[in-house]
């Protein structure tokens, strides 16, 4: 057949690396990135099969995320928009572990059958492909592409260097049937953007909002297209560091991962920034967090994280929900939206309270952002984040479609501008922020926008709750996967006695929590302890790792 040939023939130039053991974890596969070109394109394969299984467009992201620069990695993104879909998973790990072209073709073959792929080429497959800004990413994005063209009838559709947001939104909006252009993601972003800043209560005066925003790019992708995006918002001075045009090393020193894992300034931030409003993306721009340099004499941080931006946002969209609800008899539409929160382990304890205190459904999932996702999507609104900086907030079909004739009945019918105008912000808020995945860019003209409505400085903000110590630690193990755990990552099931002798610790610190859990995407145990000061938290954690080595 001709199909199968093709195949044999193509992937016998792409032979997989050896004694290399690859797994589709949290984020895709990620490893060296010299060892990467056989998996992506195995994984170009994998999109086009997917594509042709869906019917839609799927995405094809080169990209290693927060990890060094020599590193890089390959994720899919489904017709939704979101992550590839958890049931392709274990053909992710056969595909590229298969040791020669022969099983991998036969792997394929098998797999088409079982799922009812046509192989024939009667459909086309399309794939939009795209990259960071690591120096590997051209050569594995010519494999994406050589994978995708080895399934008959795929097209590889090059976008060029992205975030990996953009390629999610790219996606979903693709598939709904709207143009989905770079310049059309810019121009919903800062639209939407506007739209939020002119239902602005105070109405507050643009020029007189003195304080700056500093943002930190990684040196990465983040920082070229906040360049890009900055001059279609005017109204907000931005001044970019790090961003990707200098010298700087891509996540060396710098970046959301090290600001939230260190605490401490990234590289070219200092004594010339205390007080300034901050932020960080990651490297490619799917997390953001904000933070202050709270005095001249060293270098930490004071950190406000995903947890933090979680709160902003839920405190925003209950206050526009709440607005709707006195109204609601003006209309003749039925709207009473669920709202609810999903985090991880890994919030603060003291967000938890207070997110709670608020009166707000507080629920938990295991880290990964398909989890979280997947939990968001069960509400009319659903926001979720990780405290790390990935998170968003979901609008179900419900939402979108009830705002709309909302806004306009209340328009009619009120003079209660205030109304009408939380209908619209909410509106502006769905379009805004990214619905596919977290996305830094977006997520950052929200901050900004719900920090203008109420006329909030970053102190305020940070000031919402005072987070609870905590301390993380990683200990090395042969094999992380003896360690498994249930509730949201909260209790080990196995090895056995582990657990209780976790909770035996746990009980000799006021407020102190503490859990262990394999990582996703290395080979170690990583462990989180909580308590009431700086020194508890530290020993909590110390003594529960040595539990674990
Ligand atoms: C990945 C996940 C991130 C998670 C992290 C945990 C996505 C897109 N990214 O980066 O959400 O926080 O892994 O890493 O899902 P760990 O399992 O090594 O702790
Ligand atoms: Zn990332």
């Amino acid at each position: 057949e001709k199909q199968l040939d093709l195949l044999l023939r193509e992937s016998d130039r792409f032979p997989p690396p050896k004694g290399v053991r690859l797994s589709y974890g949290t984020a895709g596969f990620r490893e060296d990135a010299s060892v990467l070109l056989s998996t992506v394109y195995r994984v170009g394969i994998l999109a086009a099969l997917r594509s042709l299984k869906t019917g839609g467009v799927i995405g094809l992201m080169i990209t290693a995320s927060h990890n060094k620069v020599s590193d890089n990695g390959v994720k899919v993104a489904d017709s939704s928009g979101g992550m590839l879909t958890q049931e392709w998973e274990p053909f992710a790990n056969a595909l590229a572990n298969a040791p020669s072209s022969k099983d991998l073709v036969r792997l394929i073959d098998e797999f088409a059958e079982k799922e009812n792929i046509l192989l024939d080429g009667s459909k086309s497959a399309q794939i939009l492909v795209a990259r960071d800004t690591r120096p590997s990413g051209e050569v594995l994005l010519d494999a994406a592409k050589h994978g995708i063209g080895s399934i008959i009838g795929g097209v590889a559709h090059d976008m060029g260097i992205l975030t990996t947001p953009q390629l999610h939104w790219m996606v979903r909006v693709q598939n709904q049937g709207s143009k989905a252009s770079e310049l059309d993601y810019f121009y919903e972003l800062s639209n939407s953007f506007r739209c939020l800043l002119n239902s602005n209560p105070n109405n507050s005066k643009l020029n007189d909002w003195d304080n700056q925003l500093v943002v930190d790019g990684a040196n990465g992708v983040g920082g070229l297209k906040l360049e890009l995006l900055k001059e279609m918002l005017n109204g907000l001075a931005i001044e970019i560091r790090n961003s990707g045009k200098g010298k700087g090393v891509l996540n060396e020193g710098v970046g959301a991962d090290f600001v939230q894992k260190e605490k401490i300034v990234p590289c070219s931030f200092g004594s010339q920034d205390v007080g300034i409003r901050c932020a960080s993306f990651d490297g490619d721009a799917d997390r953001l967090v904000y933070f202050t340099v709270p005095s001249e004499s060293s270098n930490k941080i004071n950190l406000v994280d995903g947890d933090k931006i979680l709160s902003l946002f839920a405190i925003f969209v209950k206050e526009q929900l709440t607005i709707l609800e006195a109204r609601s008899k003006d209309t003749k539409i039925d709207f009473q939206p669920r709202l609810g929160v999903v985090q991880t382990a890994y919030a603060n304890g003291a967000s938890t309270r207070y997110l709670k205190e608020l009166g707000l459904e507080v629920v938990f999932t295991p880290t990964g952002v398909k989890y979280l996702h997947e939990k968001a999507a069960e509400y009319d609104i659903g926001i979720y984040f990780e405290a790390n900086g990935h998170g968003t907030v979901l609008f179900s079909d419900y939402c979108s479609t009830l705002l709309q004739p909302i806004y306009w009945e209340l328009s009619d019918a009120s003079e209660d501008l205030e109304s009408h105008k939380a209908a619209l912000r909410l509106l502006a808020v769905s379009k805004l922020i990214n619905q596919a995945v977290g996305d830094a860019l977006s997520g950052l003209l929200l901050v900004e926008a719900i920090l203008r409505h109420k006329n909030w400085s970053i102190h305020e903000w940070s000031e919402l709750y005072q987070d609870l110590p905590s301390r993380q630690l990683k200990v090395k193990v042969v094999d992380r996967t003896a360690v498994e755990t249930t509730n949201a990552e909260t209790e080990v099931v196995k090895p056995p006695g582990i657990q209780e002798a976790i909770n035996l610790e746990i009980a000799k610190y006021p407020q102190g929590r503490c859990f262990i859990r394999p990582s996703g995407t290395e080979d170690v145990i990583r462990v989180y302890a909580e308590a009431s000061t700086q020194e508890a938290a530290d020993d909590l954690a110390t003594s529960v790792a040595k539990l674990v080595d």
